[in-house]
């Protein structure tokens, strides 16, 4: 049979299939080739016709986040306040960095448009849409229609993970979008349920009338960019949307556009065509990859 794993505690997988929930384990020979099952895994599974059994393979993968620990996203609601908490721009953009690598749908969910100053709202906006993502500004506590119509059609029927700091309103949206999946606001909870479980697992809420599944990820446990070593810092330009496109107009091929001269993004982004935040946070990221490099030597 085959079905989708929802969640994974103690070594214990929930897996979904027309519409039974199974709890069954992991044959051992994954844990020996290194490549175990999580969350949103399509498994191939087999059973004695009780909910009980054992997951044989784990079906080719789209795409897989290692923190949060989930394969198959459709799409990442990249979730963060424009004012209480103020958003770290570097934060935004190595989220839209991860699932620009990982092959994933960014959207760009800017909440608490309420005790935001609209300027800044504009200027947000503005910097992610010339990067070429779908910006999304709401006020989530005070209008959940909002939130549903701008929001409802794009989780609709997919893996939607939902990432941001705490107190962002991650919670708040997610509540206005499916009411009956009642979580938590307000982030206490977060932390005591932190607190307690030093193994972090991920959990794949069924949303609506099916094949709708939403990952909250409590507080920042999206990919810690310091460990994040699979990408090479060459590859980092082609992560960054509104530059790859311009990479063949750099007068070097080996260009890294940090500093040469007749390099087309540095150009841009001193004649203001591109917004220089974007360019801040591709130094620091270049730096980080840069610097891996060194210490795996
Ligand atoms: N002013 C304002 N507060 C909000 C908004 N959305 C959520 N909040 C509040 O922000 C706090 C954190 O929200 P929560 O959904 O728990 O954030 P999470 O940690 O990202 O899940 C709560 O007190 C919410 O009531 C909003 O649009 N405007
Ligand atoms: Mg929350
Ligand atoms: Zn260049």
């Amino acid at each position: 049979m085959i079905g989708k794993v929802i969640s994974c505690v103690g070594g214990i997988y929930t897996v979904l299939c027309d519409g039974e929930r199974y709890h069954i384990y992991a044959k051992g020979a994954f844990r020996h080739s290194g490549m175990t099952p999580v969350a949103g895994d399509e498994v191939r599974f087999e059973t004695d016709n009780s909910d009980k059994g054992m997951i044989v393979e784990i079906l080719p993968r789209k795409n897989v986040l290692v923190r949060p620990e989930v394969a198959n996203i459709d799409v990442m609601f990249i979730v963060f306040a424009l004012a209480s908490p103020d958003p770290s721009l570097l934060a935004i953009d190595k989220m839209t960095v991860v699932a620009e690598h990982s092959g994933i749908e960014a959207v760009i969910v800017f909440n608490k448009r309420d005790v935001a100053d609209p300027a800044f709202t504009e200027k947000m906006r503005d910097i992610y849409e010339r990067a070429g993502y779908r910006v999304i500004v709401l006020s989530a506590a005070e209008n959940t229609d909002e939130v549903k119509n701008a929001l409802y059609p794009l989780a609709k029927g997919r893996v939607a993970v939902f990432t941001g700091p705490s107190g962002v309103g991650k919670s708040t949206i997610i509540n206005a979008l499916y009411p009956d999946l009642k979580l938590e606001t307000g982030g206490i909870s977060e932390k005591n349920r932190r607190g307690k479980n030093t193994t972090r697992t991920t959990t794949l809420y069924e949303a609506g009338e099916g094949g709708t599944f939403l990952v909250d990820t409590p507080g920042f446990t999206l990919l810690d960019f310091d460990r994040f070593r699979f990408m090479k810092k060459e590859e980092l330009v082609y992560a960054f949307p509104e530059y790859s496109k311009l990479v063949g107009d750099c007068r070097y091929t080996k260009c890294t556009h940090t500093k040469e001269e007749g390099c087309a993004i540095l150009e841009k982004t001193a004649d203001g065509t591109l917004p220089e935040s974007r360019h801040e946070s591709y130094l620091a990221l270049w730096e980080v990859l840069k610097n891996h490099k060194d210490w795996e030597k």
